[in-house]
């Protein structure tokens, strides 16, 4: 079992790609603004014992499941658990993406409503503009600094293992092309790992690739995002399994990466490589594991 501290960077890693800070604004019965925050991380229903995990660590928050998708979401919003739990997890262990930005504001905010400076319509003019400028309607992208990714900055904070594992289990996809799992196919089994992001992360995917020593250049699509896409079984073997063996991954997609392990050890026993074909039973046996329950 890892200790805390690796799994606080693990958690922090999986905020940066999956979780979200949110500024509620809404009318009372009595027709006066009020305000609450909110942070939430939702992932799909499988990936449940995850959710659990952080409300353990935490130590705070409410599982639930809408009925309209295939979600879980775990919420807090108790400004008491906020101000005294998730603040200070993420000032012991650092976002360093454009998330961290929303933390900034969500600070602001926490402050504000501690106060109870929300109960007044400066607090609530407050309030609206710090949200107007969060998560997907932030209109002042280029005024993000994202300084701990930034080695000439003196808040530089050297990039965690474990952070990046998070991060990964969050956005990365760890996996297989489901149609190269057929029994007819030349190009069988291709593995591979990705990670997309918002061109605003360029530096904090730059900080991965170095860490992983890829030489992939990450270009920049029309749709502003960025990807890294490794389709390497080599890369596999030497850099990420023994990576992800000292900064442990959790959750659903651990599940893939176990079944990855075993595919190679396959792939080994038959001492396939790039010029060998695989036998009919070889594809069977491969195919087997990957459809394979849990
Ligand atoms: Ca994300």
């Amino acid at each position: 079992m890892q200790n805390n501290k690796d799994f606080g960077w693990f958690f922090t890693g999986f905020t940066e790609a999956e979780g979200c800070f949110n500024i509620n604004i809404y009318k009372t019965k009595a027709g006066k603004y009020t305000a609450k925050l909110r942070f939430s991380i939702a992932i799909m229903q499988n990936d449940l014992d995850l959710l659990n995990k952080f409300k353990n660590y935490l130590n705070c928050g409410i599982i639930s499941k809408p009925r309209s998708n295939d979600m879980v979401h775990l919420t807090i919003s108790k400004i008491s658990d906020i101000n005294n739990i998730l603040i200070p997890h993420f000032k012991n262990y650092p976002l360093r993406g454009n998330k961290l930005q929303d933390f900034y504001s969500w600070c602001v905010a926490a402050e504000i409503i501690t106060s109870k400076s929300h109960l007044t319509s400066e607090g609530i003019v407050k309030l609206q503009d710090l949200f107007k400028n969060m998560n997907r309607s932030r209109v002042s992208l280029e005024d993000y600094l994202p300084s701990h990714c930034n080695k000439n900055s003196e808040n530089y904070i050297p990039i965690n293992g474990n952070y990046i594992s998070g991060f990964i289990a969050g956005d990365g996809s760890i996996s297989i092309y489901p149609s190269t799992l057929t029994l007819d196919n030349s190009k069988f089994c291709k593995i591979f790992i990705s990670l997309t992001q918002h061109k605003n992360n360029l530096l904090l995917m730059n900080e991965i690739k170095e860490f992983f020593n890829i030489n992939n250049k990450l270009n920049i699509y029309p749709n502003n995002t960025i990807r890294l896409l490794i389709e390497n079984k080599e890369f596999f073997r030497s850099t990420l399994i023994p990576f992800f063996k000292k900064y442990p991954l959790y959750g659903i997609k651990l599940k893939n990466l176990n079944k990855i392990i075993k595919i190679l050890s396959v792939i080994d026993k038959y001492n396939i490589n790039k010029n060998n074909v695989y036998t009919q039973e070889i594809r069977q046996e491969i195919i087997n594991i990957w459809f394979a329950e849990s």
